[in-house]
């Protein structure tokens, strides 16, 4: 799997990943390098062109740190930006919270659908504990039902069906009566497929997906058509909504193309990879570790995800010291601001502490703006400034808030919080518990 593109990558960061320095032109060679070989690996091309001037946008602004080299700095950015192509987090299945829950399963003839849908339940019924059941919708080929039957079996599922003589939207209807019935966690509907994404195949699953209101729908695409299979997902994807792939035959695609441009094509996330003919050969599709499978550089990402621990622990207990001796300035804010800005919107940040999706507090509003102000105003001080904020007085504050964009008021805010903020901390860090009300009436 993906062993051409992997050896070709590998070899250009390579090149770069003993380099004390990378000019311009080296970075330039190496995105040609790293463009040809995504190409070659059938990836989509405007993927390949988006991938690569983020890439190439990243390489250039690279600092130069006592930690990692510049090529060390190429080759993680890489792989985050080849994580971030192939979604960013792992996604899972939804499950209800009022059992049975439906997962429906789509795709073209002979793309994995009826593998996949054995392959899934047995993953479940033994990762997740659950009781599963499989419908057999598909009566166009007689042998179709025989092979649920028989694959159904294998993986623990109880199997539904009623022949090849009833019509798939009642089979499924049915099947979800039975499944209540029969208390099961989770159902899932197999459905035959067709050789184009065709308006029959279509109403069928409009239908069906009427019928038994599925909680998940996952297109199944085989990996093995390339670029083909991403034009069908992002076909499908026009007439049909589904939630995410499932990628059949990535044993058989030695290119790669369709795992690495499924997600930017479709814009939906790739949950499971099948790896085989047998019902094992199934896996949660992990975009973090396929990228690390593809770069094939585990030794040298690994020293760099602990170099970076280290500099977040330099910088926690510097930070900390700074803290005790009250040295703390608007230029370590504006740095901490920056720091925790790059990772993404604060509103979804909230939305990922564990415990906090879906609570009160994850729904607060994070004013960007606001932030966007706080910035502007320490840019616009000068380095003594920032370091001595108890001197910003007078026509300090003016010519700050003129350069800001701000008025004399929020500059005074501004100056009067981080003072504020600085004593909390120092009272924190000295065991104090700080009175918040006093906080808040000062504000
Ligand atoms: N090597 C390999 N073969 C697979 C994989 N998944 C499915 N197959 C094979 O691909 C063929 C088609 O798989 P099915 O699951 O029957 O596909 P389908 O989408 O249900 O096909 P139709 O019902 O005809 O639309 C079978 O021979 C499977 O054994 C996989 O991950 N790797
Ligand atoms: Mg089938």
């Amino acid at each position: 799997m993906f062993d051409s593109l992997s050896e070709k990558l590998q070899g250009t960061l390579s090149g770069v990943r003993q380099r004390g320095s990378l000019t311009e032109d080296d970075i330039n060679k190496a995105m040609r390098e790293i463009r040809l070989a995504l190409l070659e690996a059938d990836v989509n091309f405007k993927v390949v062109k988006q991938f690569t001037s983020a890439v190439k946008e990243r390489a250039l602004g690279i600092e130069i740190t006592k930690q990692l080299n510049p090529g060390q700095q190429v080759i993680k950015i890489v792989n985050e930006e080849l994580t971030a192509l192939m979604g960013g987090q792992s996604a899972g299945v939804t499950f209800s919270p009022r059992p049975p829950t439906v997962i429906l399963m789509a795709g073209l003839q002979g793309s994995g659908k009826t593998t996949a849908t054995a392959k899934l339940a047995k993953m479940l019924k033994e990762q997740n504990n659950s009781s599963v059941a499989v419908a057999a919708c598909d009566v166009y080929r007689p042998a179709a039902v025989d092979q649920l039957i028989k694959v159904g079996a294998q993986a623990g599922a109880t199997v539904y069906e009623r022949g090849t003589d009833a019509d798939p939207v009642d089979i499924a209807g049915w099947a979800l009566d039975q499944a209540k019935r029969d208390g099961k966690d989770v159902l899932i509907v197999d459905t035959s497929g067709r050789l184009h994404v065709d308006q029959a195949l279509m109403e069928e699953l409009a239908n069906i997906k009427k019928r038994v209101k599925p909680h998940t729908v996952l297109l199944v695409v085989d990996a093995m058509t390339g670029q083909d299979a991403v034009n069908v997902a992002e076909q499908f994807g026009e007439v049909a909504a589904f939630d995410g792939v499932i990628l059949s035959k990535l044993d058989g695609d030695a290119r790669g193309g369709a795992a690495l441009s499924v997600k930017a094509v479709t814009g939906k996330p790739i949950l499971f990879a099948s790896t085989g003919e047998k019902l094992g050969d199934f896996e949660k599709f992990h975009p973090d570790r396929m990228a690390q499978r593809i770069l094939g550089m585990g030794d040298v990402l690994s020293f760099i995800e602990r170099a970076e621990q280290q500099v977040d622990q330099d910088e926690a207990k510097e930070l900390e010291r700074k803290l005790r001796k009250n040295q703390f300035t608007l230029e370590d804010f504006l740095d901490q601001l920056k720091k925790i800005r790059r990772m993404g919107p604060l509103t979804s940040l909230l939305g990922m502490i564990p415990g906090l999706a879906g609570h009160q507090l994850s729904k607060m509003n994070v004013d960007e703006k606001e932030l966007d102000r706080v910035e502007a105003m320490i840019l616009s001080m000068t380095p003594y400034e920032r370091r001595h904020p108890e001197l910003i007085k007078g026509s300090r504050r003016l010519r700050i808030a003129k350069g800001s964009g701000t008025t004399v008021q929020q500059v005074n805010q501004l100056v009067k919080q981080f003072d504020q903020m600085r004593k909390l901390m120092r009272g924190i860090q000295q065991g104090k518990m700080p009175d918040l009300g006093q906080i808040m009436r000062q504000r």
